[in-house]
């Protein structure tokens, strides 16, 4: 089954939105195997971000990502990764249509509100990077085979 890691962010944390986050993505039938409330180190932060080190936003991105909780998660399910990018929106939020999570909450790229993976490589790396195997639980829905 894919699986991908997403991330409530501190803006999303600040402004309350874990709940309605979640709801989200349960909603649309996807499974929650893991989860966290925690301050992500900087190390942590460099790793997740290494793409983006040479960029001019880096340290302001490494910053904010770091300035309090975030919510961690590893989600499953078919296509996750694909159509929980979907219901994020675009990375900038003038692009993002109305009804995504970013559509409806966000204004700024820099406070997007969420993060998720974009490829199963990205996923298995981000995964590796907040969570041990054992955080994560295999467990049976009973309305899993309806979805
Ligand atoms: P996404 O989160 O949609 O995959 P990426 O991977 O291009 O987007 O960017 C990672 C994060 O870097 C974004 N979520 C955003 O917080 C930040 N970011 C991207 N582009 C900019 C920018 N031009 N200025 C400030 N922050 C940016």
């Amino acid at each position: 089954m894919e699986k991908t890691f997403l991330m409530i962010k501190p803006d999303g944390v600040q402004r309350g939105l874990i709940g309605k986050l979640v709801q989200r993505f349960e909603d649309k039938g996807f499974q929650l195997i893991g989860s966290k409330l925690m301050v992500i180190t900087k190390e942590q932060a460099e790793t997740h971000y290494a793409e983006h080190k040479e960029k001019p936003f880096f340290g302001e991105l490494v910053q904010f990502i770091t300035s309090g909780p975030v919510f961690a998660m590893v989600w499953q399910g078919d296509n996750v990764i694909a159509l929980s990018r979907a219901m994020m929106g675009k990375t900038n939020p003038l692009d993002a249509s109305p009804g995504t999570i970013r559509g409806d909450y966000a204004v700024h790229t820099g406070n997007n509100i969420i993060h998720g993976s974009d490829s199963p490589e990205s996923a298995e790396r981000e995964i590796a990077n907040f969570f041990k195997p054992e955080e994560l639980l295999a467990y049976d829905r009973a309305l899993q085979s309806w979805i």
